[in-house]
This record gives structure tokens, C-alpha cells and sequence, in this order.
């Protein structure tokens, strides 16, 4: 259910930034002899030619559409290229999109807070730069405006797109009479134009954007006017635009709340629901719902653009559809496996690259019954604890997908009859980055007794406790696509890339970002809690990370130890002194935990302890366990 968040009363400016067919300009940057050519990107599925989940606009104008398959395309348009979408583990592979994706966020993140909402598009706040502009160089004060700005659209302008257009646009941007709010968003045009720019020069690739003093007026706005343009919302045209605007079309409406206005409340437009007060609205679907549908109708939305270039969760997919649907447990644990390892390895490059860990696991599937008529019900999600390395997560994995089944099928009933899997997918979630900069593998371990925790690792280790408790709170009970890295067959479009906001991950992000804001204060050595202070810090100022660094301090301990461990004879007395040094048994750490470190953590590891690399036996089965709050 959509919630409903107040609209600060400063004026806003919010970009919403879309990538053209966006697989097929990456297939078309690969193989640049394609560019100026029908060409679409299709499932690796051969049936039919095999979906298409892309169409680059030369097609489009001969009458291909995303619905169609390679065979009916090639039927409109026979000169049509189709791309096969690369192939790993025997599903599409979308890490060459995804790499691209993030080139492209990289530019757009320059000037202001910038949300990656999903492979191909983000939302910027551009408030502070547009303020910027307009206070050091207004538009009216340029002799001249890049020829690209005047294409823009400017919503409630009469132009007609010739040479007249960029005059009338030119005279709107220049107005120095105009509602003060509407040339901020002049000076957002500019810049977005500017980043667009930047875009086409450094990775080749076309985007379109929707200008506008909120989130749903952007993204509103960015498909309006498509390939490589964007549109602007001045505050005057809102009503305009919604007056007329299909119910269904609008963000968060497309499914089943869309639905229900129009059956019960007979709401086409979504200027139709005017005509209902907040409180009818509130009685109807709920307070939340019904503040945030009255909002809705005015063009109000106070939801914020959340820092975040990473993806909030890893997903790994597959549908199986007609005949190819699973009717075993072993077809099931074998598709498992691979999307297992995919998602392992995507885990441990998030974890190499960014140093984040993921917390949770969780398993969903569609499923539809043979034998009997209660086939509307729902396989149930199911979650855990996530354990890293692909065997663990396999395992867990299998664990959940029996639990779901149990409960699917009638708990009393065979569950080895009349069932059918559609679809199979493993999530990962509760994605938290590891402080960075750290000195010592102290931060990076958990310490036994909390007692001996030194106060910056029981702060960082609290602050991570307390944010976890937040998150589970909203914990998400389905999986959505959306702001995550999901690599799946093909998205299904009935979930839609707009209908994916829940009311659920709209509040699990600003937590996030509570974590984020600790993170980056205690990286700073800025406003740690007062208790740290008090303590003399582990890390001088300006020292790299190293755990040998840490250890020199402790370096007599360190050799008594490591020669005792090395002749097996560790005494209790050099045991407890080892546990001071370290925080934890050394001989307590399982040999797969040190190979899921980051990498330069293990080498240092291994350089210290080059004979226990063979014996050390095992503490926690998972990273997860030292990483997790106590
Ligand atoms: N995608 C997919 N399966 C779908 C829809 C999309 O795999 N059912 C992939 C291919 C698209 C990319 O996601 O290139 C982005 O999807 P968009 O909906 O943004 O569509 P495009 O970028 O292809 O085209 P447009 O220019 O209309 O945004």
C-alpha cells in the first residue's frame, strides 16, 4: 500500500532519468554496426523466436512491440536484428546490463542525491545545484542556451516542436517574471541536460527525464517524450496533466488499488478522484492510502530521493513456463543450484567491491495446484538468516522451498502430487556496508565477550544492532523488483517496474540511510558517541587498514602465540591472552569464513598464520555469524 509523506513546503527539484531500450543500446555500443538498425534483444528461449524484452526505437517505428515474439517481429519487420541475451547457468546473464547501468550512475550521481531505482533508471535531487545556478547565473543572464535544452518539453507551452519551439521554451526559461519555483526547475532543465550530455559523451548511450518538483511528476513526466529528450512539469500544468491521466497509469496504481477505484468508485482519470474529500478517501482505503490518493490527485508527493547507487537487494530468477514447469524436487534443487551460485557470486563481488554483507535470504516461487480448485492461493515466501558460500545458501534454500511447499499444499495432503512450479527465485536482502577504513579485523569479528569489546567496536557493532532491529521491523514479506539487481529470465511485466514500491520498502529505506549517516560519521571520526572518546582510539589518524598494523602493537604476544599454535600446545594463559589480542579464538575461525573476507583481509590472514590456514576448525558455519549483532 502506498504511504503518504508530507511535501516539504520548499520547492523541490527532482529528475527522474530513464535509459532508451536500454539492453539493445548496450548490445548496440557492443556491436556498433547495428547502431541506426531495427534491432531488439530477445529471451535466450528459442521458442518462437524467443521474447523479446527490449526494442530499439528504428523498430518500434516499423511496429515491433515488447509483447511480440522474434518470430512475429521478424514477420513486421524483416530486417529486424535480434540480439540473444547472454546465457550463464541456463538463464540470461545480466551482468553486462547491470555494469552498464552502474557506468551510467556514476555520471548522473555528480550533481546531487541520486537513488538508483532500478537497472536503468534513477531518480536525482537536484534542489541544491539548481538553487546554485540560480542564485550564480540565472538563465536569463545566458547569451546563449545550448541548442539540447531548447528541445525540451515543457509541459502547458504551446509549441509545436519546429524552430518555434525552441523560441517559446528559450522565452520560458528566460522568464524573469515567471513563478519563482518554475525557474528553479528552469535551472534543473539545464543541468539535466548537462549530465544527459555527459552521459552520451562518456558511455554512448541515449536517456530521456522528467523534470518536476516531486518523484511522481518525474517519472511521470521521463516517458513522455522518448528517445533522448526530456519533459518539464512547471507547478501551473499539474492539473492539466492529471486531469486526464488514466488511473492506472499512475505509479503504485496499476494493480489492484487502481482496480478497485475503478469498480467501486467508477474513477477513469486520476482527476476524477477530486471529487472525493480526504476523509471519504481515508474511510475507504484507510488513512495512509487515503491521505496519500488525495495527495495523489494534486500532484503532491513528499516521498524523498534516497542516497543509494548500490542495489538494495541481489535477486536471482527464473520462470518455467508451459511444459518447462517443475513437477519434481529434484528439478526444483537443481534450478536452486545454479540460482544459488549466481547469487553467491554476486554476493561475494558486492562484498569484494563494496564491502557490504547481506542478512537474509528468502525464497519465493509461483506455484499452481493440478489436483484441486484452490489454485488462487499464494506460495508462501519464505526467509532466514543468509549463510555465505553458494553450498549454504543451497541448502537454506532447499530448507525454505520445503517450508513453503508444506504450507502450500495442504499440510495433511501428499505434497509429491498435483503441484507445479512457475517460477523459482532466491533473494538477497538487508544488504549493510561494512565500515570502511577500518584498522583492525576486530571490526570485522565479533568479539566473545562483550566486556572485552573495545567502545568504538561496541559502537559500531550497537549502531549495527539497533539498525538491524529497525529493519525487521518492515521486514518485506514478498519480493519486489523493483531498486534491486534482480536477474531473472524476463520481468514479469504485469509486476511491472512501477508497481513495485511497497509501502514496506518505502520505510525500510530511510533506516538505511540512519545506518549510512552513522557509518560515514564514524568513518569521519566525527560525532562517535561520547563513550568512544573516552577510550584511546585503536587507529591513529591516517593509518590504512591493516590488521598487521593492529598487531604490531601486540607483536611479543603475537610471536608467543603463533609459535605455541604452530607446536600445537597452546596453553589456557597464551588462549586468554590471544583472546584479548584478537577478540575471539584464533583456532575459532572456519576456514570457508576466512575465505568469504574481502580479499586483502585474507591475505593478511593467511600471512600471519600460514599453518593454521590447514587446521582451523570451525566456529560459525557462515560469515553471517560474525558479522550478525549479538
Ligand atoms: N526488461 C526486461 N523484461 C521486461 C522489461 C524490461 O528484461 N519485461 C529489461 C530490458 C530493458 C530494460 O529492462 O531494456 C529497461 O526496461 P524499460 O521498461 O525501461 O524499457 P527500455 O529501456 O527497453 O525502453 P524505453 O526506452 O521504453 O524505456
Amino acid at each position: 500500500m502506498p504511504v503518504a509523506r508530507p511535501e516539504s513546503s520548499d520547492s523541490r527539484v527532482i529528475a527522474h532519468v530513464d535509459m532508451d531500450c536500454f539492453y539493445v543500446q548496450v548490445e548496440q555500443r557492443k556491436q556498433p554496426h547495428l547502431r541506426g538498425q531495427p534491432t531488439a534483444v530477445v529471451q535466450y528461449n528459442s521458442w518462437q523466436g524467443g521474447g523479446l524484452i527490449a526494442v530499439g526505437y528504428e523498430a518500434r517505428k516499423d511496429g515491433v512491440k515488447r509483447s511480440m515474439r522474434g518470430d512475429e517481429a521478424k514477420k513486421v519487420c524483416p530486417q529486424i536484428h535480434l540480439i540473444t541475451v547472454p546465457v550463464a547457468r541456463g538463464k540470461a546473464d545480466l551482468n553486462i546490463y547491470r555494469n552498464a547501468g552502474s557506468e551510467v550512475v556514476s555520471i548522473l550521481s555528480r550533481k546531487g542525491r541520486c537513488e538508483r531505482a532500478s537497472i536503468d533508471e534513477v531518480y536525482l535531487d537536484l534542489t541544491d545545484a539548481a538553487e546554485k545556478l540560480l542564485k550564480e547565473t540565472p538563465p536569463e543572464s545566458l547569451e546563449s542556451i545550448h541548442e539540447e535544452v531548447l528541445k525540451s518539453h515543457v509541459l502547458g507551452l504551446n509549441s509545436n516542436g519546429d524552430d518555434n519551439h525552441k523560441e517559446i521554451v528559450k522565452e520560458w526559461l528566460q522568464n524573469k517574471n515567471g513563478d519563482p519555483r518554475d525557474k528553479l526547475l528552469a535551472c534543473g532543465a539545464l543541468i539535466v541536460t548537462d549530465l544527459r550530455l555527459q552521459v552520451l559523451q562518456e558511455t554512448q548511450f541515449t536517456c530521456s527525464a522528467g523534470i518536476a518538483h516531486n518523484k511522481m511528476l518525474a517519472k511521470l513526466a521521463s516517458g513522455m517524450n522518448k528517445p533522448a529528450q526530456q519533459t518539464v512539469v512547471p507547478f501551473s500544468s499539474v492539473k492539466d496533466l492529471l486531469e486526464l491521466l488514466p488511473i492506472k497509469k499512475m505509479k503504485q496504481l496499476g494493480g489492484k488499488l487502481g482496480s478497485s477505484l475503478q469498480v467501486d468508485l467508477g474513477v477513469n482519470t486520476v482527476g476524477d478522484l477530486l471529487k472525493y474529500s480526504e476523509e471519504k478517501l481515508q474511510d475507504l482505503y484507510g488513512v495512509n492510502t487515503g491521505t496519500w490518493l488525495w495527495n495523489t490527485a494534486r500532484g503532491m508527493n513528499g516521498e524523498e530521493v534516497e542516497e543509494r547507487l548500490l542495489p538494495k537487494s541481489h535477486a536471482s530468477g527464473k520462470t518455467f513456463r508451459g511444459p518447462s514447469a517443475l513437477k519434481t524436487l529434484s528439478s526444483v534443487e537443481n534450478w536452486l543450484k545454479e540460482l544459488c551460485e549466481e547469487l553467491s557470486e554476486r554476493l561475494h563481488t558486492d562484498l569484494e567491491t563494496n564491502k557490504r554483507i547481506a542478512h537474509t535470504l528468502t525464497l519465493h516461487a509461483d506455484a499452481y495446484k493440478t489436483t484441486d480448485t484452490d489454485s488462487h492461493k499464494k506460495f508462501p515466501s519464505k526467509s532466514c538468516p543468509l549463510r555465505y558460500g553458494a553450498g549454504k545458501l543451497l541448502e537454506d534454500a532447499i530448507n525454505l522451498f520445503q517450508g513453503g511447499l508444506r504450507e502450500y499444499m495442504n499440510p495433511m495432503g501428499n505434497q509429491f502430487c498435483g503441484w507445479k512450479i512457475t517460477n523459482l527465485s532466491v533473494t538477497a536482502s538487508k544488504i549493510i556496508a561494512i565500515p570502511s577504513g577500518t584498522s583492525s579485523i576486530t571490526k570485522y569479528f565479533h568479539c566473545q565477550d562483550p566486556g572485552e569489546k573495545s567502545d568504538l567496536l561496541s559502537t559500531l557493532n550497537d549502531s549495527h544492532e539497533s539498525e538491524l532491529k529497525m529493519e525487521f521491523g518492515g521486514e518485506q514479506s514478498t519480493i519486489t523488483h523493483d531498486e534491486s539487481e534482480t536477474s531473472f529470465d524476463r520481468i514479469d511485466l504485469s509486476s511491472g517496474h512501477e508497481s513495485c514500491s511497497t509501502s514496506n520498502q518505502n520505510e525500510l529505506q530511510p533506516k538505511l540511510s540512519i545506518k549510512e549517516t552513522k557509518i560515514n560519521h564514524l568513518s569521519n571520526g566525527k560525532n562517535i558517541r561520547s563513550n568512544v572518546h573516552k577510550r584511546k582510539p585503536t587507529k591513529e589518524k591516517g593509518e590504512t587498514s591493516s590488521i598487521l598494523r593492529f598487531l604490531q602493537t601486540n607483536s611479543s604476544q603475537l610471536g608467543q602465540t603463533s609459535s605455541a599454535m604452530e607446536g600445537g600446545s597452546l596453553t589456557k594463559s597464551q588462549n586468554r591472552q590471544t583472546t584479548n589480542t584478537w577478540g575471539y579464538n584464533l583456532d575459532e575461525i572456519d576456514q570457508s569464513v576466512v575465505d568469504e573476507l574481502p580479499r586483502e583481509i585474507q591475505e593478511e590472514l593467511y600471512a600471519l598464520l600460514p599453518r593454521k590456514k590447514a587446521n582451523m576448525v570451525k566456529r560459525g558455519s557462515s560469515i553471517a555469524h560474525y558479522f550478525s549483532p549479538k
